[in-house]
Formats: C-alpha cells, structure tokens, sequence
C-alpha cells in the first residue's frame, strides 16, 4: 500500500482590510511551530505529508482549498486560533463537498477549550485532537488507517452516529527532547518569507523554537489551556543542538522563543547560555518572560550568550488593574524589570492590553505615563479580548459561546468595553496610548539605528510605501478617490 498522505494547513486568519495588501510587507510572518512538530511526528511513521502556510504564501481558503482538492491527501490536519475557525471551516467545507473521504481532523489553542462547540457547529469537522498532537495524532491516524473507530485514542472528540464523543485526556508530553525535530524543511521556501514583523529582530533569517511548555500561571486573560499548568521542558542540549541545526542548515542567524515562561528555571537558562558562550555560536536571539524571574546577574549572562530583546508582559501602569487580573507582579516589579534589561544592553518589549474589565480613564492616563517613563526599546498594544479559554472568558460570558465573535478574536478588535467606557473611546485612547510611545525622539532613534544596521528591514519598509502608493494610485484610476478598498473576504454569513 502506499503511503498515507497527511497535509497540513495553518488556516488564513490575517484580517487585512481590503485594499490594504502592502500592510504583509511588514507583519509577522512566523509559521505554526506546532504543524511542524506534527509533521515531523507522522513523517516519523512513514505518512508523505506537506503543510500549507496559508497566509505566509499568499493563499486565500479557496486556494488552499484547491491545492488540496489537487494533491488529494487521505487526511487534512488543521490548527486553529479561535479567530481562524471560520476560515478554517469554509476550507474543510469545500474540500468535503468535493472530496467526501478525505478526513478532517482539527487540533491548536482554540480546540484545546471549545473541541465540542466547534465540532457541533461545523460537522465537516470531522475529529478534534485535544492538547498536544505529537503522540495523538500518529495513534489516531494508525487507527483511521485500519478502518477502527478511534474509541482507544486518547485525548480526541469523535463522531459516532451523528454523537460526539470525548476520550479520556492524553497524559501530557514530559520527554520533550524525544520529540523529533520540527520539520522546518516542508516549509516553502524556507526560510526567506517567514520573518517576524518589521523592526521586531535584528537580522535575519529568523526561526522560532520553543524551549518549555506550560506554565503555572493564572493571569484571567490567558488562554493556557493547551499546555496546562505543569512547566516541561527541553534540556539546554537540545535547544542549543536546535539552535545549531538551524544555523548550520538553514543559515538562521535569530532565533525567536515562544515559551510562556522562557526563564522558567534560571538554572536551565544560565546552562543554555553557557553552551552558547562556549561554542561562540554566532546567533541572536529574543524570548518572552515574566518581570518577577529577571535579575542582573541572569540577564548579564544573556546579553553575553545573544539574547537581543526580552517581551515582558507588563499590561497596564495601574496595580489595580493588576490585581483585577491576577497578575503576581506590580507596577513597581515591572519598572525595576524593565530598567535592569536596559542596564544589561538588552531591548525591552512591553506588551501591553487596554480594555480589561477595570479599566477606566485613571487606568489609561497611568498606563500612558508608564509607557512614557519607562525605557523600552519598542511596545505592543493589544485590544483586550476575552480568549475562550481563559479565565476572563467564562466570568464575562458564563457558559454563552459568544461564536459570533469568533472572527474577530485577533486582539485588533475591541468586542467589549468595560462599563464607563465606549468602543469608540477605547479606539481613541488606543491611538493616544502609541502615540505616548512611540512619538518620543529616543524611540525614533533606536528604530533609525536598527534600519541603518540591517537594511533589509529599510527594503520591507520600502516595499510597503511602494505597495500604499500603488493602491493609492489605482484607488484614483478606479475612481475611489484614494480611498482604499479591494474585495471582501469571505464573512460568517457565507459559511
Ligand atoms: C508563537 C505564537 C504566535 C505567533 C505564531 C502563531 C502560530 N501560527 O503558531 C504569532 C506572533 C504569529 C501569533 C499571533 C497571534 N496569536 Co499567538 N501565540 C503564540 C504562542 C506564544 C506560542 C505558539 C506555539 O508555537 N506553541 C508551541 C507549539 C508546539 O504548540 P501549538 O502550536 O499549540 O501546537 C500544539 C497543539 O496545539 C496541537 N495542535 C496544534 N494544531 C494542531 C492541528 C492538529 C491537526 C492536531 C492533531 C493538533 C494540533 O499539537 C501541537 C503540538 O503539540 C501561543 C501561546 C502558547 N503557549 O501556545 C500564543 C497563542 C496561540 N496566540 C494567541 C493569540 C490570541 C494570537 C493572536 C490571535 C492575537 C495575539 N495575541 O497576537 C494572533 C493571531 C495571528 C494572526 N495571524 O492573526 C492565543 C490563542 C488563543 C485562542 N484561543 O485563539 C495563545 C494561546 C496565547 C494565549 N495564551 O492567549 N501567535
Ligand atoms: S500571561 Fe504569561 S504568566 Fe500569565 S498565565 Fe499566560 S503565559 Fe502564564
């Protein structure tokens, strides 16, 4: 029998406005860690398997939908953030119609906590792998393989007679470094067109890594479901033998960590650093990590080994609003975090949220004059939006499944406001609160240096302005008068 064929597909779920396609020359372009870890897993087994970056190379749901039609795999496997299940749904829709047997099996953060809403709403889903896939999925697939009801699978939902129905959890992954390596070499084009968002690394090409999984944390507005609250994680010998694959193979020079909780063990981080230190392996990298697990002596020690920037998750200037969110460290914690990073010649990124059930016009006038007094090199604003999954989530909307709201769970979106504030407001104070930022001259001048450093980041930008004075020219050809708009994207009611 020949191989069983598997393709894998990151759903589009950019929220581009029409007419605004030049805005890709400057997004994020990252790609799913976890469709290349699955992939690795089943390739392992001997499934030919391919994966598809929807938004990465350009693909629309009904040209995804077509390649697959095309290349005609015996199972599709599709990862979902909550904002791309519709998308996700019209692909899965138009490959059924056209191809009934081919099966469709769903995993990602959004399935980790809505596995049955999802599948009751969209039967062309056909079954739901629950948390981590790498150990799941190839015992699913060996299963649909010999023609077996999955009823021995754990952790899936599955459809029995019109029913659905949910094994026990699968017990989570502790041997992380017995994982085969992600399968950065399906990618297309690899790794020219899979850069983080502009200014947001120092050179590329840049990949990402994970070095743990989980975290025990409960701040209300995160979705932690997929990974739970037990901290795993890679020994620093194998992160650094990644690092080093991927410089050797594939020319990365930055690497990008997405660990929830990067410096969850100091010991493992000062023992990754010392392996960078010692090799002189000439990479840059950056992570993200709470202000409460920074100190001098750690952070000196990753300025040495590359470490180029750090995300702190830093919210808000107001300790209430702090507390209303469950978040251990204060305003002062983050202050002393931030101001010790840029002491060890490390950038600062502060990720901040305005909206949170709290906030008020206090809140934002002391979120504006911390982002002021604080020397972060740059800041992320996020639109509060309550994550299924999270906390927050079952206290604002109790057991309502809000899926009308699915589409726009982006974090670019204000779909609700606390009380004493409109969405109107928050869009206004969301402008100001950048403004605070990022009009300050000392800003201006990191971002000056870092294009001057590497001046592909001038030829992104250069290409965007060039994309914005196109469309602006075929706005005036069309007789738009400038405005920009371009055709509609499929919305919810077409599904
Ligand atoms: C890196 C990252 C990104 C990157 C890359 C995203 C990507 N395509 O993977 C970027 C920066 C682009 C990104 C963007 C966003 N992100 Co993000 N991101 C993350 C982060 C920090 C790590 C993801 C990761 O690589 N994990 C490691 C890999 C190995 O895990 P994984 O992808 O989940 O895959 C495993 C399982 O989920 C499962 N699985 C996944 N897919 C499938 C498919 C099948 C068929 C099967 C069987 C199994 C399966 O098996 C995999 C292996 O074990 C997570 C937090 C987290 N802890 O996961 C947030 C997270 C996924 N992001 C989140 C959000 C909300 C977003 C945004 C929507 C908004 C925002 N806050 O920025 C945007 C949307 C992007 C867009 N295009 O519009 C939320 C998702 C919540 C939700 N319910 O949707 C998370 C969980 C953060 C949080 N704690 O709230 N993100
Ligand atoms: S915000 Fe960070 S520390 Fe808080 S629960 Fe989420 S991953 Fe953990």
């Amino acid at each position: 029998m020949a191989a069983r064929k598997i393709i894998f597909v990151n759903p589009p779920y950019e929220r581009i406005a029409a007419g605004y396609q030049f805005v890709r020359h400057i997004t994020n372009r990252s790609p799913s860690l976890g469709l290349l870890y699955l992939a690795a897993a089943v390739r392992e087994r001997g499934y030919r398997t391919a994966i598809i970056e929807s938004d990465i190379e350009d693909l629309d749901t009904d040209r995804v939908a077509d390649r697959i039609i095309r290349e005609k795999p015996d199972y599709v496997g599709i990862t979902l953030f909550t904002v791309g299940v519709w998308q996700a749904a019209r692909i899965a829709r138009i490959v059924k119609k056209s191809c009934p047997r081919i099966r469709i099996i769903v995993g990602g953060p959004h399935i980790s906590s809505m596995s049955t809403e999802t599948l009751e709403r969209f039967p062309q889903f056909d079954i739901a792998v629950i948390h981590e896939g790498e150990r799941v999925l190839p015992e699913l697939l060996a299963c649909l393989d010999r023609d077996e009801t999955p009823e021995q699978v754990k952790g899936i939902l599955w459809r029995r007679n019109g029913a659905l129905i949910k094994t026990p959890p699968a017990p989570s992954i502790n041997d992380l470094d017995n994982l085969p390596m992600p399968a950065w070499d399906l990618l297309r084009d690899f790794p020219g067109r899979y850069l983080p968002a502009i200014f947001d690394y120092p050179r590329g090409p840049v990949a990402t890594l994970a070095a743990s999984r989980g975290c025990p944390f409960v701040c209300k507005f995160c979705d932690t479901s997929t990974f739970g609250a037990k901290v795993r994680a890679n020994s620093p010998q194998m992160v650094f033998n990644m690092m080093k694959f991927l410089n050797e193979g594939f020319g990365i020079r930055h690497i990008q960590f997405v660990d929830d909780l990067f410096l969850a063990s100091r010991i493992r981080t000062m023992a990754l650093c010392d392996l960078i230190i010692e090799s002189g392996l000439d990479m840059t990298w950056n992570c993200t990590a709470r202000v409460d697990t920074v100190k001098p002596d750690v952070l000196k020690r990753m300025k040495q080994a590359g470490c180029w920037e750090i995300s702190f998750g830093l919210e808000t200037g107001s300790d209430e609003l702090l507390r209303q969110m469950d978040k251990a460290a204060r305003v002062a914690t983050s202050e002393q975090a931030v101001r010790w990073t840029h002491q060890a010649g490390i950038r600062c990124k502060g990720l901040f949220m305005l909206g949170y059930p709290g906030e008020s016009s206090q809140t934002i006038e002391k979120t504006k004059a911390f982002v002021r007094r604080l020397p972060m090199t740059t800041m992320n604003l996020s639109k509060f939006t309550p994550y299924p999954g999270s906390p927050i989530y079952r206290e604002l909307y109790g057991t309502n499944i809000r899926k009308d709201h699915w589409e726009k769970m982006n974090g670019m979106n204000f779909i609700w406001a606390p009380e004493g504030l409109t969405i109107k407001e928050l869009d206004f104070e969301y402008q100001n609160i950048l403004k605070c930022f990022y009009k300050q001259r000392r800003v201006m001048h990191k971002y000056i240096v870092l294009a001057i450093q590497d001046p592909a980041h001038l030829k992104r930008l250069f290409r965007f302005l060039l994309g914005f004075l196109q469309a602006k020219i075929r706005s005036y050809l069309a007789g738009h008068r400038g405005a920009l708009v371009g055709p509609n994207q499929p919305g919810v009611s077409e599904m």
